[in-house]
């Protein structure tokens, strides 16, 4: 790997949840960079509150295992670090590990052919061009059962497409609203294959399954499988991956996840620097991208009622199911109160049965502040959950790129929670017995 190559993968890196890094399969190389040394630590932080402490010094936080948090540090920031008073373990040159895992099995694309393909051994995932052309088909094969806009443009101008899946799609009927979004983080391509994959099974088995035709039939289901469609192409343009996190608004990217409207930037769980991979960018709703979805969501304000009932927004990973609220540590707060809480925990423990993953409150991680799942329900009372997909955990960025034949097997491990989910969207508290 050249070094520019070495320095963008590094660059590129971001939050992302439990990753453990080999040692034995690490050489330890000397920073020929001109970059910053970076050294990756774990750190042992038993509490939401420890963990957020570690976030805030600016470390890069890549993931979280149990109490185990694995960071990037640079030079500048070790003092911080150990400031913190947190057991430090030290695992080595992060540019040495980053450039040993760069290498994988990528595919040198030279030749030019298709240069906004993923490499071989992914190129069973869709890119954007690829993900249009199914939602075409799927308006061919199924006209009585769907309907395809354009929710608008992302900031490089392509369209952020919504399906809708209902019996009499063409009509605004009087029917639980449930909207699924995917690939908020560029390089979370996993997610645009759940996207795809419930748009497939909720139109295919139709005809067939009667489950599956009485929530369509009871349900309007709206799909966006790409909210960062200008990141995600970014992330496979070179033929490599880069590891791209943000939206493409200059001059380094937005995190669309980190922009939402509800108690943006209060506490420290997104950062004010450009560079930094939680960027929240200049001011709420400055990405077009949040924008474009937050201004469906209001549309869907029908006679004075919010017709989205539930919503899943899909990353990777760390195989988990969270809920609100992400910007504080406490379990209620205003605008949540103890019955919703436990209405969340209950359905997200359920569905988490379903599946295999981790179920709780997106604070018990670290606090996050500006994320969908806040706005969603503080706004407009959405039952709004984050799945992060498989893996569980992870050598480095490559948890980000399982082979395109974990498609199948890892999209299929939702389908349960999926249904579920439907189920239980004409009233969530009626899980916990409550009514609506
Ligand atoms: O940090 C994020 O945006 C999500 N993790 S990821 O590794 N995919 O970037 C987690 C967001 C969960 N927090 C809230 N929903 N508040
Ligand atoms: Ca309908
Ligand atoms: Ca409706
Ligand atoms: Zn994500």
């Amino acid at each position: 790997m050249s070094r520019k190559r070495r320095g963008l993968v590094a660059a590129a890196l971001g939050v992302c949840l439990t990753m453990v890094l080999p040692l034995n399969t690490v050489t330890a190389q000397p920073n020929t960079n001109s970059s910053p040394q970076r050294t990756v630590f774990e750190v042992t932080a038993d509490s939401p509150e420890a963990r957020t402490r570690v976030a805030r010094t600016g470390v890069d936080v890549l993931g979280a295992n149990g109490p185990t948090l694995t960071v990037i540090a640079e030079a500048r920031q070790q003092w911080a670090l150990r400031a913190t008073g947190l057991p430090l373990k030290d695992l080595g040159d992060a540019d040495a590990q980053l450039a040993a895992l760069g290498k994988a099995d990528f595919t040198d694309r030279a030749g030019g052919v298709d240069p906004q393909d993923f490499p071989s051994g992914y190129t069973g995932y869709h890119n954007f061009q690829e993900t249009v052309a199914e939602l075409n088909k799927t308006v061919s094969d199924h006209a009585n059962l769907v309907k395809l806009s354009s929710l608008g443009k992302s900031y490089e101008g392509r369209d952020l497409w919504a399906l809708k899946i209902s019996d009499n799609p063409g009509a605004d009927e009087n029917e639980p609203e449930v909207l699924f979004t995917c690939n908020q983080h560029a390089r979370e391509h996993l997610t645009v294959e759940m996207c795809l994959r419930i748009i497939k099974k909720y139109t295919d088995g139709y005809a067939t399954n009667p489950t599956i035709k009485n929530l369509v039939d009871s349900r309007e289901i709206w799909v966006v499988p790409s909210v960062n469609p200008d990141g995600a192409e970014y992330d496979i343009a070179s033929g490599s991956f880069r590891a791209w996190r943000k939206n493409r608004q200059p001059s380094n990217g937005t995190d669309p996840n980190r922009n939402w409207g509800f108690k943006w930037g209060c506490c420290g769980g997104s950062s004010g620097s450009p560079s930094s991979e939680t960027y929240r960018g200049p001011s709420a709703f400055s990405a077009p991208e949040t924008q474009r979805v937050r201004d469906f969501v209001n549309s869907r304000v029908v006679g004075g009622a919010q017709q989205i009932k539930t919503h899943i927004d899909f990353h990777t990973y760390s195989e988990l199911i969270l809920w609100p609220y992400g910007y504080t540590t406490a379990d209620t707060a205003p605008g949540l109160d103890a019955n919703e809480a436990n209405a969340f925990a209950t359905l997200g423990r359920r569905m988490a049965a379903t599946n295999g993953y981790t179920p709780e409150q997106s604070s018990d991680l670290y606090v996050t502040d500006g994320s969908v799942n806040d706005w969603m329900w503080a706004q407009h009372k959405i039952w709004s959950y984050t799945f992060e997909m498989y893996p569980k955990s992870s050598s480095g960025t490559s948890g980000f790129y399982p082979r395109d034949t974990q498609i199948e097997p890892q999209t299929a491990r939702n389908d349960s929670a999926v249904e579920l989910f439907l189920t239980y969207s004409d009233c969530v508290p009626r899980i916990t017995g409550r009514t609506c």
